[in-house]
């Protein structure tokens, strides 16, 4: 299977502006970026999505995400960031090559993230409220 561009950045195939790296993940600066500081954070390894993220890398993802959140922070004082993660096509995801977008948000700055946030429409009975809150843990006991 060929490499994903994150996998080719990694290897120092393709350049990138790198933040930071180690044994495990990457982060370096979105090539399309919506506001100043949008940085990717990304596993060396080609996992495609979180459903196929294992918890040791994910844990350190989530380490590195926040070290990476607190240097925007204090680099550029944000009013508010983002920490965005798309999988799968319906959900905007473009590279097959999972990452966290660090999205800073500033006050005074048009940026294109475009978020909304409305609530599911549907009125749910508390009977289907149980069943869905049963469907999701039921498969999460261990
Ligand atoms: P997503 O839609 O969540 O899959 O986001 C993919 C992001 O990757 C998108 O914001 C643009 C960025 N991107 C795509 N190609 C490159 C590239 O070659 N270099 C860098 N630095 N970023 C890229």
């Amino acid at each position: 299977m060929s490499k994903t561009i994150f996998e080719q950045i990694a290897e120092g195939d393709i350049p990138a502006n790198i933040v930071y790296e180690d044994d495990v993940c990457i982060a370096f600066m979105d090539a399309f970026p919506l506001s100043k500081g949008h940085t990717l954070v990304v596993p060396r390894k080609p996992i495609e999505n979180i459903y196929d993220l294992d918890e040791e890398t994910g844990a350190h993802l989530i380490k590195v995400v926040t070290k990476v959140a607190n240097a925007i922070k204090d680099a550029f004082s944000p009013e508010g960031l983002n920490v965005v993660q798309n999988n799968g096509a319906f959900a905007s995801q473009s590279v097959y090559h999972i990452h966290f977008h660090l999205i800073p948000r500033y006050k005074e700055e048009y940026d294109g993230f475009g978020y909304k946030w409305e609530q599911d429409e549907k009125k749910r009975s508390d009977e289907e409220k149980t069943e869905i809150e049963n469907a999701i843990r039921d498969r999460l006991d261990a």
